[in-house]
C-alpha cells in the first residue's frame, strides 16, 4: 500500500477493534463472488432463483434495525452552534470516548474489510474518494453496487490523495448503543450497532450528503438530496433538471418517469442520471453541472411494480440485493404493491411463514432493493459523463393536499432558496408521527445537512450570487392536491411529464406564465393536457392560489424561520415579508 496515511489509519483502527483478519476490497468479480458465497454460507444471504434473478440475494436484517435512526444520528462539530437546531450535537471528544469503548475489540474473530470507493464517475473532477472500514460483508456487497469500489478508487487516491473516512462496526446491534456520528472537522463518520441502509452504507447519506455538504460549503459547491433527470423533446433538445422531495413523494418514480404513449410517439424521452443524490459544481462556462455520486439505487421495494415503475423493476432483475422483502416458494421475491394478488404462501421479511390471513405486511414497509444503476433501461447514456450535466431547472416539492398549486416558478434564485427553505410535506403512514401533520423539510435535507441549516441557506444564497444569470430556474411542484372528497386532482406518474414540459419551456424563455403573489404560474392553457381526462375545473383547482390559505401558510413559515434565530439570512425573512405583503 503506497498511501501511508491510509495504511496508518487502517492499522490504528485494527489496533482498536482487533479483527482476526484484514481484507482489502479490490472490487473484482472473483472477490465479490467469494464474499457473496460467504454470506450464503453464513445464512445472511439467500440465493434467489438463478434464472429469474441471476446473481441476486435476499437479506433479512435484525427486526430492530430496519431504517435510518435520526435520533441516534449526531453531528459532532467543534461548537454546538455549528450543528444548528435541526441536528443532534455532541462534543467530539465525548463522542470519541463513547465510540472508543464500543469499538474496542468489536471486530474480534471477524474480518475487517477495507473498502475504498469513488463517489462519482472515475475520471470526473467532481468526484471524491471515501474509504469505509467495516466488519460487515453485507455492507461490502452493497457498497460494490452503490459505489465504484476497489482498485479504481486506490488508483485515484495515489500516494497521498484525500479521502473521507468511515468506520463501521456491527457490534451487538444494540439499539440503545447505536450511534451514527459525524465529525465534519475530521471528514470522518463512525457508525456502530446498525447494519442497515443509510446507517451502515456510509458512502450514501453520511458521506455524500452530511460530510459532503460541509465540504461543499467550504469549496463553493452544492451537495444535495436530489434526483437528476434529462428531458428530451421531439426536436432533440435536452433539459437537465434536479429535484428534491421529502421521502414518500415519488422521487425515484419521477427520475424514471415513463412518458404516456402520445408523448413517446412524438419523441419525448425522460432519462435518469440519479435518483437520490446530486453534487453540483460550477463549470468553466459559469453554469452549474451535476453528477450522481452513486453507482446504484437503494430503492424502496413496496409499491414498486411494472405499472408504477417498470424501469426500477427491470433494474433490479439481476445482480441485486433485496433486503427485508418477502420470499416466494419459487425463490423469487414479493412485496406489497408489486402487482397482482398476493401468493398464498410466503416467508415474510422476518423469516416467518406468511399466509393470506396474516395481519402484518409480508415485506417490511422500508424493504429495499440494491441494484446497479447501469441496469436501469432509462439510464441516461451521459450518466457517467465526467463533466456532469448542465442543470437548467431545480425542482422542489412536497405532499400537500391543499394550498400548493401543481407547479409554479420562483421569481429569482433568492426567492427559490426561500421556497426550498420552507418546503414541507404531510406525513404519510410510512413515517412516525401523526398522519397528515405538516413537516417542514428544507431542500429535503432536514436529516442530511451536516451543519447549521441557516448557514446552509446562506451558502445557497452565496452560490446564487456567484452564478448570477447562469443559475438554473427554481420551481415548486405538488402532485398531491386533493378535492373535497379526498381524491387527487392530478393523475401523477407518467402524466407529470406535462409539468416537466412547461418547466423546460420556461427554462428556454418560452412557455406562458402569469405572475401571482407566490410566483409564476402556468395559465391552464399553457399546460399540454388537452388529451388528459381531467375536468377544466380540476385544472383550475390545481392552479388556484387561495389568499386566505396562503396567509395562514405565511404565518406558519414565519414561526418556522424564527427557529433559526440570529443565523437566519435576512434575505429569507425579507422574502416571507414580501410574500405577505403581495398577498394583501
Ligand atoms: O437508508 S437510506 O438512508 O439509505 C434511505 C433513506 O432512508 O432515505
Ligand atoms: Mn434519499
Amino acid at each position: 500500500m503506497a498511501h501511508r496515511a491510509l495504511q496508518a489509519w487502517v492499522d490504528e483502527v485494527a489496533g482498536l477493534t482487533k479483527p482476526a483478519a484484514i481484507q482489502w476490497c479490490d472490487g473484482s468479480e472473483s472477490q465479490s463472488a467469494r464474499i457473496n458465497e460467504l454470506l450464503v454460507a453464513g445464512g445472511e444471504f439467500i440465493r434467489l432463483d438463478p434464472a429469474k434473478h441471476p446473481n441476486s440475494f435476499l437479506a433479512r436484517s435484525d427486526p430492530r434495525d430496519v431504517a435510518r435512526v435520526e435520533d441516534r444520528t449526531f453531528i459532532c462539530s467543534r461548537e454546538t452552534a455549528d450543528a444548528g437546531p435541526t441536528n443532534n450535537w455532541q462534543a467530539p471528544a465525548e463522542m470519541h470516548a463513547t465510540l472508543r469503548t464500543l469499538l474496542s475489540g468489536s471486530m474480534q474473530g471477524k474480518t475487517l474489510y477495507v473498502v475504498p470507493y469513488i463517489m462519482g464517475p472515475p475520471g470526473s473532477p467532481l468526484s471524491k474518494v471515501g474509504v469505509e472500514l467495516t466488519d460487515s460483508p453485507y455492507v461490502v456487497a452493497n457498497l460494490r453496487i452503490m459505489t465504484r469500489m476497489g482498485s479504481v478508487a486506490l488508483e485515484r487516491l495515489g500516494d497521498d490523495g484525500e479521502f473521507s473516512k468511515g468506520i463501521h462496526s456491527v457490534c451487538r446491534l444494540d439499539p440503545a448503543e447505536r450511534y451514527i456520528s459525524h465529525f465534519p472537522d475530521e471528514n470522518l463518520v463512525i457508525s456502530v450497532n446498525s447494519n442497515y441502509g443509510g446507517n451502515a452504507l456510509l458512502s450514501k447519506k453520511c458521506f455524500a450528503l452530511r460530510l459532503a455538504s460541509v465540504l461543499a460549503r467550504d469549496e463553493g459547491w452544492l451537495a444535495e438530496h436530489m434526483l437528476i433527470l434529462c428531458l428530451t423533446d421531439p426536436q432533440g433538445r435536452k433539459t437537465y433538471m434536479t429535484a428534491a422531495f421529502p421521502s414518500a413523494c415519488g422521487k425515484t418514480n419521477l427520475a424514471m418517469l415513463v412518458p404516456p404513449q402520445r408523448y413517446s410517439d412524438a419523441g419525448w424521452k425522460v432519462e435518469t442520471i440519479g435518483d437520490d443524490i446530486a453534487w453540483l459544481k460550477f463549470g468553466a462556462d459559469g453554469r452549474l453541472y451535476a453528477i450522481n455520486p452513486e453507482a446504484g439505487f437503494f430503492g424502496v421495494a413496496p409499491g414498486t411494480s411494472y405499472r408504477t415503475n417498470p424501469n426500477a423493476m427491470f433494474a433490479c432483475r439481476e445482480n441485486t440485493i433485496f433486503t427485508n422483502v418477502a420470499l416466494r416458494s419459487d425463490q423469487t421475491v414479493w412485496w406489497e404493491g408489486i402487482g397482482g394478488p398476493p401468493p398464498e404462501n410466503l416467508v415474510d421479511w422476518r423469516g416467518e411463514p406468511w399466509t393470506l390471513d396474516s395481519k402484518t405486511p409480508a415485506a417490511h414497509p422500508n424493504s429495499r432493493f440494491t441494484a446497479p444503476a447501469r441496469q436501469c433501461p432509462c439510464i441516461s447514456p451521459e450518466w457517467e459523463q465526467p463533466e456532469g450535466a448542465p442543470i437548467s431547472a431545480v425542482i422542489f416539492g412536497g405532499r400537500r393536499s391543499s394550498v400548493m398549486p401543481l407547479v409554479y416558478q420562483a421569481l429569482s434564485w433568492q426567492h427559490g432558496t426561500y421556497l426550498g427553505a420552507t418546503m414541507s410535506s404531510e406525513r404519510t403512514a410510512a413515517a412516525a408521527g401523526k398522519v397528515g401533520e405538516l413537516r417542514r423539510d428544507p431542500m429535503a435535507m432536514l436529516p442530511f445537512c451536516g451543519y447549521h441549516m441557516a448557514d446552509y441557506w446562506r451558502h445557497w444564497l452565496e452560490v446564487g450570487r456567484r452564478g448570477g444569470e447562469r443559475m438554473p430556474g427554481i420551481f415548486h411542484v405538488n402532485w398531491f392536491r386533493k378535492d373535497a372528497a379526498g381524491a387527487f386532482f392530478w393523475p401523477g406518474f407518467g402524466e407529470s411529464i406535462r409539468v416537466l414540459k412547461w418547466i423546460a419551456e420556461r427554462c428556454r424563455g418560452e412557455g406562458a406564465a402569469v405572475e401571482t403573489p407566490i410566483g409564476w404560474l402556468p395559465p391552464p392553457d399553457a399546460l399540454d393536457i388537452s388529451d388528459l381526462r381531467i375536468e377544466r375545473t380540476a385544472v383550475e383547482s390545481l392552479l388556484r392560489v387561495d389568499r386566505a390559505e396562503w396567509q395562514a401558510e405565511v404565518a406558519d413559515r414565519e414561526s418556522w424561520l424564527a427557529r433559526f434565530g440570529e443565523k437566519l439570512p435576512p434575505e429569507l425573512k425579507a422574502e416571507n415579508d414580501a410574500l405577505r405583503s403581495r398577498l394583501q
